[in-house]
């Protein structure tokens, strides 16, 4: 299974959602499917994608929030699956691309790649809905199980380690900081989303 093709397959279900992805080759590929005003991409922050898709899930109960992590940014913060088992917010998804590796720097192998089980970590963490997928008809159930389900879910997408031919896009930090925010603001007092 491709990454690019596992967020294409459920890219209709992130329409209603919040969206936070860790920096590099993940970020790059969503925005080559399509941005919108309620993806954000955490630049630099590596590992703190879900730290701050738990933040957002707390204060807003109302939204469903997505995030699309990575094996490497996961291990760097093990700490925050123990976290999001603690307050077990019922509101996110929390999606591992797993590719054994750190593709967006060179790929060097990670210790998924030689047996660290993400979904087991998490698991025994407390998160209480997990699973490993492996082809794109798991994903897509299991992504849509997740939702449905309204429970702290860490699905493991196990996917090649292949990305995108560049990780520059013509969107801007500043330009996604403040169109987010805005987003997070406007769809709180139920405006119109833009
Ligand atoms: C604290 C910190 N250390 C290192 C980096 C450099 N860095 C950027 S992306 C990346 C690899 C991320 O690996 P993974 O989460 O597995 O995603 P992949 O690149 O494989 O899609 C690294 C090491 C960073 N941005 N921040």
């Amino acid at each position: 299974m491709k990454r690019r093709d596992a967020m294409a397959a459920v890219y209709g279900d992130l329409e209603l959602c919040v969206v936070v992805t860790i920096m590099g080759a993940v970020a790059a590929e969503l925005q080559s499917i399509g941005h919108r005003p309620n993806f954000f991409y955490l630049q630099h922050a590596m590992g703190l994608a879900s730290s701050m898709g738990l933040g957002i899930a707390l204060s807003r109960p109302d939204l469903q929030v997505v995030v699309f992590d990575g094996d490497g940014s996961v291990l760097m913060n093990l700490g925050g699956l123990t976290t999001l088992a603690r307050y077990r917010p019922r509101n996110l998804v929390h999606v591992v691309f797993d590719n054994d590796s750190l593709l967006s720097v060179g790929g060097f192998p990670t210790a998924t790649s030689t047996g660290s089980d993400i979904a087991g970590i998490a698991a025994a963490a407390g998160v209480p809905r997990t699973a490993t997928v492996r082809t794109l008809d798991e994903f897509r159930a299991c992504f849509g199980q997740a939702l449905a389900a309204k429970d702290l879910t860490t699905i493991v997408a196990k996917v090649e380690a292949v990305g995108p031919s560049g990780y520059v896009t013509d969107l801007s930090l500043l330009e996604n900081r403040y169109q987010f925010a805005r987003y997070l603001k406007t769809s709180e007092s139920g405006e119109t989303r833009q």
